[in-house]
């Protein structure tokens, strides 16, 4: 064996055991480039998934049936405007720039969420994506904050305080519709209907199934499975749609007291690859408006390099 390949040896080795004691691995430490590879594509895929996720709530601001509902809906899609940018910042510390991860989404290199690709045509919807889809973002973010790599584990605690607060608001939105009018009732369970299934696919797929699970699971960067958080989410949401009167269109949910969780039926797996691969109902509609969003701003991105170029030229003047 050559002597580098004791050396990367010996790094490997001190790596894993660090990971294993529960340490953070930081940007400057040394990292298996399989490691870096992996974060760089969950961290990307994240933030592509906060900024495209601002699309179908946005779809109602200009309509939302109150100013205390706008209000609301501004900050939350403000806030996952920011979600974005502090997991774009965390894939830098990994040596790939902001300009480079979004210019993947908009070549149509990289995923984002499944669940940004469905449509939102009732108001109902922004209750229903506050209450289950930020459920589901939640559960299966509280654990990346004791992540191995140390600024996506960070940026993670913030993210969850954040996205508590828009759980709280979906579900006060969804109470307040399913004790409203029958109309209001219906409109409710008719958007429970439409993303149930959708929202149990945010946890990817079935762990047997999951190409990166196990690698992840030993570098400490997930701490659960896919399965372990989908059946967390059901068991947590399940009574909480019983106080609000409201069903789940699954025929095979039912408590098991011998496992102590609920049972529930199979995902639709065909949907999801449908949907990750670009066929799902808005994936085109997301992209466009995507790339759309980037070509308005070009004129912005032109004045704040010409402001910061003559800024520069200024200082070495100054400091001539
Ligand atoms: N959609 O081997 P695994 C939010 C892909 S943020 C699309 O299990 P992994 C906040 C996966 O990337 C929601 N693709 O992969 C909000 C991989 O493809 P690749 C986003 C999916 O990484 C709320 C392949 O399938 N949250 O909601 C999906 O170990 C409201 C094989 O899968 C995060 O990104 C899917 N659902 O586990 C914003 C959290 N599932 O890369 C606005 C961080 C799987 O080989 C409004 N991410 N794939 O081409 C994670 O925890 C993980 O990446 C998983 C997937 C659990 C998503």
């Amino acid at each position: 064996m050559s002597a580098d390949a004791i050396e990367i040896d010996g790094r490997e080795g001190a790596f894993e055991a660090h990971v294993q004691s529960e340490q953070k691995v930081e940007p400057k430490d040394w990292m298996p480039e399989a490691y870096r590879r992996t974060l760089v594509r969950q961290i990307s895929q994240h933030a592509h998934s906060e900024i495209i996720g601002m699309q179908p709530e946005g779809n109602w601001i200009t309509r939302a049936p109150s100013l205390r509902r706008k209000m609301i809906l501004i900050a939350k899609v403000q806030d996952e405007a920011g979600h974005g940018l502090y997991l774009y910042s965390a894939a830098e510390t990994l040596g790939v720039s902001r300009d480079q991860t979004e210019a993947d989404l908009r070549a149509g290199k990289a995923k984002y969420s499944s669940i940004f690709n469905y449509p939102t045509p009732t108001w109902a919807d922004i209750g229903i994506i506050g209450w289950l889809v930020d459920s589901a973002a939640i559960i299966n973010q509280v654990p990346l904050a004791r992540c191995s790599y140390g600024p996506y584990a960070r940026a993670m605690v913030r993210i969850c305080k954040e996205e508590s607060f828009h759980q709280r608001q979906g579900f006060e939105l969804s109470m307040a519709l399913a004790r409203g009018t029958p109309e209001q009732q219906a409109m409710v369970q008719e958007s429970v209907n439409r993303w149930w299934w959708p929202v149990l696919m945010m946890f990817g797929p079935n762990d047997d199934a999951s190409p990166h699970s196990a690698q992840s699971m030993a570098w400490r960067i997930k701490r659960h499975s896919n399965d372990d958080l989908r059946q967390k989410f059901v068991d947590q949401t399940i009574p909480q749609m019983e106080f609000l009167g409201l069903t789940v269109p699954d025929p095979d949910l039912k408590w098991n007291e011998a496992r102590g969780h609920y049972d529930f039926g199979e995902i639709d797996w065909a949907e999801f690859k449908r949907v990750i691969g670009g066929q799902g109902p808005c994936n085109r509609q997301r992209m466009d408006n995507y790339r759309k969003a980037h070509d308005d701003g070009a004129w912005v991105r032109e004045a704040a390099l010409a402001f910061a170029e003559k800024n520069r030229k200024s200082d070495s003047r100054a400091a001539a």
